[in-house]
Protein backbone atom coordinates (compact mmCIF):
# COMPACT_ATOMS: atom_id res chain seq x y z
CA UNK A 1 0.00 0.00 0.00
CA UNK A 2 1.52 3.65 -1.04
CA UNK A 3 0.53 6.15 0.58
CA UNK A 4 -0.19 7.11 4.40
CA UNK A 5 -3.73 7.28 4.00
CA UNK A 6 -4.20 4.23 2.26
CA UNK A 7 -6.23 1.60 4.25
CA UNK A 8 -7.38 -1.92 4.43
CA UNK A 9 -10.25 -3.43 5.84
CA UNK A 10 -12.69 -6.24 6.38
CA UNK A 11 -15.65 -6.38 4.77
CA UNK A 12 -18.21 -9.47 5.32
CA UNK A 13 -21.52 -9.98 3.28
CA UNK A 14 -23.67 -11.79 5.94
CA UNK A 15 -26.06 -14.84 5.05
CA UNK A 16 -28.96 -12.81 4.14
CA UNK A 17 -26.74 -10.68 1.44
CA UNK A 18 -25.78 -14.53 -0.10
CA UNK A 19 -29.39 -15.58 0.62
CA UNK A 20 -30.84 -12.81 -1.00
CA UNK A 21 -28.53 -12.94 -4.01
CA UNK A 22 -27.17 -9.57 -3.61
CA UNK A 23 -23.34 -10.00 -3.52
CA UNK A 24 -23.16 -8.62 -7.36
CA UNK A 25 -24.67 -5.54 -6.35
CA UNK A 26 -23.18 -4.99 -2.96
CA UNK A 27 -19.57 -5.85 -4.13
CA UNK A 28 -20.79 -3.39 -7.24
CA UNK A 29 -21.14 -0.46 -5.00
CA UNK A 30 -17.47 -1.01 -3.49
CA UNK A 31 -15.93 -1.63 -7.01
CA UNK A 32 -18.02 1.72 -8.42
CA UNK A 33 -16.67 3.65 -5.40
CA UNK A 34 -12.87 2.90 -6.91
CA UNK A 35 -11.99 0.75 -3.90
CA UNK A 36 -9.34 -2.27 -4.40
CA UNK A 37 -10.99 -5.77 -3.62
CA UNK A 38 -7.59 -7.80 -2.91
CA UNK A 39 -8.71 -10.69 -1.21
CA UNK A 40 -12.51 -12.70 -0.97
CA UNK A 41 -13.40 -16.14 -0.70
CA UNK A 42 -17.05 -17.62 0.82
CA UNK A 43 -16.92 -19.72 3.94
CA UNK A 44 -19.02 -20.61 6.78
CA UNK A 45 -18.47 -19.32 10.17
CA UNK A 46 -18.56 -21.91 12.84
CA UNK A 47 -19.82 -20.75 16.35
CA UNK A 48 -15.97 -20.36 17.13
CA UNK A 49 -15.49 -17.73 14.70
CA UNK A 50 -18.55 -16.07 15.64
CA UNK A 51 -17.38 -15.73 19.18
CA UNK A 52 -14.03 -14.36 17.91
CA UNK A 53 -15.44 -12.01 15.49
CA UNK A 54 -17.79 -10.91 17.98
CA UNK A 55 -16.12 -11.05 20.97
CA UNK A 56 -17.28 -7.67 22.56
CA UNK A 57 -20.86 -8.79 22.07
CA UNK A 58 -20.60 -12.33 23.19
CA UNK A 59 -22.76 -11.55 26.44
CA UNK A 60 -24.92 -9.34 25.25
CA UNK A 61 -28.26 -10.72 25.05
CA UNK A 62 -28.93 -10.57 21.34
CA UNK A 63 -25.78 -12.52 20.83
CA UNK A 64 -27.02 -16.23 20.55
CA UNK A 65 -29.83 -14.37 17.74
CA UNK A 66 -26.49 -13.34 15.97
CA UNK A 67 -24.53 -16.45 16.18
CA UNK A 68 -27.52 -18.40 15.14
CA UNK A 69 -27.90 -15.77 11.75
CA UNK A 70 -24.09 -15.52 11.22
CA UNK A 71 -23.55 -19.42 10.88
CA UNK A 72 -26.74 -20.07 9.04
CA UNK A 73 -25.40 -20.18 5.44
CA UNK A 74 -22.18 -19.16 3.89
CA UNK A 75 -20.47 -15.84 3.81
CA UNK A 76 -18.28 -13.60 1.91
CA UNK A 77 -15.28 -12.24 3.31
CA UNK A 78 -13.07 -9.07 1.39
CA UNK A 79 -10.36 -7.67 2.07
CA UNK A 80 -10.36 -4.24 0.77
CA UNK A 81 -8.00 -1.16 0.17
CA UNK A 82 -8.12 2.21 -0.48
CA UNK A 83 -7.91 5.69 0.82
CA UNK A 84 -8.94 5.89 4.06
CA UNK A 85 -10.97 2.91 3.30
CA UNK A 86 -12.22 2.17 6.74
CA UNK A 87 -14.13 5.52 6.98
CA UNK A 88 -14.87 5.16 3.53
CA UNK A 89 -16.60 1.83 3.74
CA UNK A 90 -18.11 2.40 6.97
CA UNK A 91 -20.01 5.69 5.74
CA UNK A 92 -20.99 3.50 2.47
CA UNK A 93 -22.46 0.91 4.65
CA UNK A 94 -24.38 3.54 7.08
CA UNK A 95 -25.88 3.00 10.59
CA UNK A 96 -25.81 -0.61 11.68
CA UNK A 97 -29.73 -1.12 11.71
CA UNK A 98 -31.27 -1.03 8.41
CA UNK A 99 -34.13 0.53 9.98
CA UNK A 100 -32.05 3.85 10.41
CA UNK A 101 -30.00 3.97 7.62
CA UNK A 102 -29.91 6.59 5.27
CA UNK A 103 -31.05 6.09 1.75
CA UNK A 104 -28.11 5.66 -0.42
CA UNK A 105 -25.97 3.55 1.83
CA UNK A 106 -26.08 -0.03 1.69
CA UNK A 107 -28.20 -0.59 4.64
CA UNK A 108 -30.33 2.08 3.95
CA UNK A 109 -31.20 1.15 0.75
CA UNK A 110 -31.64 -2.59 0.63
CA UNK A 111 -32.42 -3.46 4.64
CA UNK A 112 -35.13 -3.11 7.07
CA UNK A 113 -33.32 -5.06 10.14
CA UNK A 114 -31.53 -4.12 13.16
CA UNK A 115 -29.81 -7.82 12.83
CA UNK A 116 -29.67 -8.61 9.07
CA UNK A 117 -27.84 -5.35 7.99
CA UNK A 118 -26.27 -7.03 5.16
CA UNK A 119 -22.63 -6.29 5.49
CA UNK A 120 -19.96 -6.01 8.63
CA UNK A 121 -16.74 -3.58 8.06
CA UNK A 122 -14.15 -2.81 10.64
CA UNK A 123 -14.77 0.21 12.58
CA UNK A 124 -10.89 1.20 12.67
CA UNK A 125 -7.48 0.18 12.47
CA UNK A 126 -6.50 -2.40 15.16
CA UNK A 127 -10.44 -3.80 14.56
CA UNK A 128 -9.24 -4.11 10.98
CA UNK A 129 -6.02 -5.90 11.53
CA UNK A 130 -7.70 -7.95 14.23
CA UNK A 131 -10.52 -9.04 11.93
CA UNK A 132 -7.91 -9.64 8.48
CA UNK A 133 -5.83 -11.62 10.87
CA UNK A 134 -9.23 -13.92 11.79
CA UNK A 135 -10.36 -14.59 8.39
CA UNK A 136 -7.35 -14.55 5.93
CA UNK A 137 -3.52 -16.03 5.78
CA UNK A 138 -1.16 -13.45 4.71
CA UNK A 139 -0.40 -14.95 1.22
CA UNK A 140 -4.45 -15.13 0.16
CA UNK A 141 -3.84 -10.73 -0.19
CA UNK A 142 -3.50 -9.89 -3.64
CA UNK A 143 -1.75 -7.33 -3.92
CA UNK A 144 -1.51 -5.42 -7.46
CA UNK A 145 -1.29 -2.53 -9.12
CA UNK A 146 -4.92 -1.07 -10.40
CA UNK A 147 -4.44 0.08 -13.79
CA UNK A 148 -7.43 2.89 -13.56
CA UNK A 149 -5.69 4.66 -10.35
CA UNK A 150 -4.68 7.51 -12.53
CA UNK A 151 -8.43 8.00 -12.86
CA UNK A 152 -9.60 8.10 -10.02
CA UNK A 153 -7.96 10.54 -8.08
CA UNK A 154 -4.95 13.28 -8.41
CA UNK A 155 -1.76 11.95 -8.06
CA UNK A 156 -1.08 13.68 -5.10
CA UNK A 157 -3.80 12.11 -2.75
P1 LIG B 1 -21.66 -2.54 13.32
O1 LIG B 1 -20.33 -2.09 13.86
O2 LIG B 1 -22.41 -1.46 12.59
O3 LIG B 1 -21.56 -3.79 12.49
O4 LIG B 1 -22.56 -2.92 14.56
P2 LIG B 1 -22.26 -3.48 16.04
O5 LIG B 1 -20.82 -3.87 16.21
O6 LIG B 1 -22.83 -2.50 17.01
O7 LIG B 1 -23.15 -4.79 16.07
C1 LIG B 1 -22.70 -5.98 15.49
C2 LIG B 1 -23.87 -6.70 14.91
O8 LIG B 1 -24.80 -7.05 15.93
C3 LIG B 1 -24.64 -5.84 13.92
F1 LIG B 1 -24.33 -6.18 12.64
C4 LIG B 1 -26.09 -6.07 14.21
C5 LIG B 1 -26.11 -6.91 15.44
N1 LIG B 1 -26.94 -6.32 16.52
C6 LIG B 1 -28.13 -6.91 16.81
O9 LIG B 1 -28.51 -7.90 16.18
N2 LIG B 1 -28.87 -6.39 17.83
C7 LIG B 1 -28.47 -5.30 18.54
O10 LIG B 1 -29.18 -4.87 19.45
C8 LIG B 1 -27.25 -4.69 18.21
C9 LIG B 1 -26.49 -5.22 17.18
Amino acid sequence: MASDSMQRTLVLLKPDTIQRRLIGDVISRFESKGLNIVAMKMLRVTPELSKKHYAEHVERPFYPGLEEFITSAPIVAMAIDGLQAIAVVRNMLGATSGLKAAPGTIRGDYSGSQQMNLVHASDGPEAAQRELDLYFDAAEFCDYDPVLTGSLRAGDE
